[in-house]
């Protein structure tokens, strides 16, 4: 694969609880660098922000948010990104995402009275990925990898609901069994992520939901 030529390929990292997101985000960041690519990783929500504070405080339940509030400073958190998310992309640098809009949407809408389609709308027009990862995992599986902390969400029927509606968004995603070895599901994930980047050229970055 050519080094350098072209845009950076926009590469999301979605999965359930547990599913091993930042463990694989961080692995592919490792791997396509020790190539010499240009790579970035992102983590949302980025928790370093002004709003990535109060949702870093929501999350923690130091401080109650309207549930449509907090949607809305999710969405927030990443639209303060988009500028330099672009000017990367432009420059040739790959970006690794970990979670963006699909778990915004999954989890909102997980809340009694807000529609899915009402939660994509404050995303609309962000970068559109060029690839979406979803590691899926059993609940056991997941179980297996230690008990729910103390955050909100934490917790087995909110995730229930929450696995149903990214499923309700995945018809376009490369869903892969997460449940396998932190090894064998890394080359998984760097074959699609390879080809994507080979694929993405000077492809104009899209429009999500656009
Ligand atoms: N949220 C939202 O509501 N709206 C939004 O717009 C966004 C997010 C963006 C915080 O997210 C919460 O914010 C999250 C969604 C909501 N709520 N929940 N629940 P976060 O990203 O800050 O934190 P997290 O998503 O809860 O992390 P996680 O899901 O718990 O973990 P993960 O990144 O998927 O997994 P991991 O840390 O890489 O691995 C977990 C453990 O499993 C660890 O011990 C690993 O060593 C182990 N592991 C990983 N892979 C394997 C394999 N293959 N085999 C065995 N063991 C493994």
């Amino acid at each position: 694969m050519a080094v350098g030529s072209g845009r950076g390929a926009l590469i999301i990292l979605e999965g359930l609880d547990r599913s091993g997101k930042t463990t694989q985000c961080k692995k592919l960041l490792e791997s396509l660098r020790s190539h010499q690519h240009k790579v970035k990783l992102i983590k949302f929500p980025d928790r370093t922000t002004e709003t990535g504070k109060m949702i870093d405080s929501y999350l923690k339940q130091n401080m109650k948010i309207d549930d449509r509030a907090i949607h809305l400073l999710f969405s927030a958190n990443r639209w303060e990104k988009r500028l330099e998310m672009l000017k990367d992309l432009e420059q040739g640098i790959t970006l690794i995402v970990d979670r963006y809009a699909f778990s915004g949407v999954a989890f909102s809408s997980a809340k009694k009275g807000l529609e899915l389609e009402w939660c994509k709308c404050p995303d609309r027009g962000l970068p559109k990925p060029d690839l979406v990862i979803f590691l899926n995992v059993s609940s056991s599986d997941a179980a297996s990898r230690g008990g729910y902390g103390e955050e909100r969400y934490e917790n087995t029927e909110f995730q229930k609901t929450v696995a149903n509606n990214f499923k309700r968004m995945w018809d376009e995603w490369k869903v892969i069994d997460a449940g396998g070895s932190i090894d064998d599901v890394h080359q998984t994930i760097l074959n699609y992520v390879k080809s994507t980047m080979q694929s993405v050229d000077d492809k104009p970055i899209g429009e999500l939901w656009i």
